[in-house]
């Protein structure tokens, strides 16, 4: 009589000890893919009385950025035009030291680059930047 009451006794005693010593080692999965977008990664340019340095870019589209630090002693500013002539994009005048990152999506091909402010560009700020496909 004695040992049937002890027996489930003991089995339960073992469930409750094994519960938490099995533990839920499987529940961490394989989710942790966690890749970063290709777009990070900014293009870095200097501008300057009278050049920029780069002048010729190159960058993976279609999420184009440029980081653009004035190094000149007068404003300068990067813009950004297709082949079509249109502005796609462009950075404010920038004063010495200042930096700004434009970004734009852009399709693959040519773009200029240049200074806006009158006079820069057939100073020498100019420049190209090749866009191509991811
Ligand atoms: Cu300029």
């Amino acid at each position: 009589m004695r040992t049937r009451l002890l027996l489930p006794a003991l089995l339960i005693g073992l469930v409750a000890c094994s519960a938490p010593a099995d533990g839920d080692s499987q529940s961490e999965g394989s989710g942790a893919t966690t890749e970063a977008s290709a777009a990070a990664d900014a293009l870095t340019v200097s501008v300057m009385d009278f050049m920029i340095e780069p002048a010729a870019l190159e960058a993976t589209g279609p999420t184009v950025s440029i980081e653009v630090t004035s190094d000149g002693p007068t404003p300068h500013n990067l813009t950004v035009r297709d082949a079509s002539d249109e502005v796609v994009m462009a950075t404010a005048d920038l004063r010495t030291g200042d930096s700004e990152i434009i970004t734009a999506e852009l399709e693959p091909g040519e773009y200029t680059i240049f200074c806006s402010l009158g006079g820069h560009e057939s100073l020498g700020m100019t420049g190209t930047l090749t866009v191509i496909a991811p």
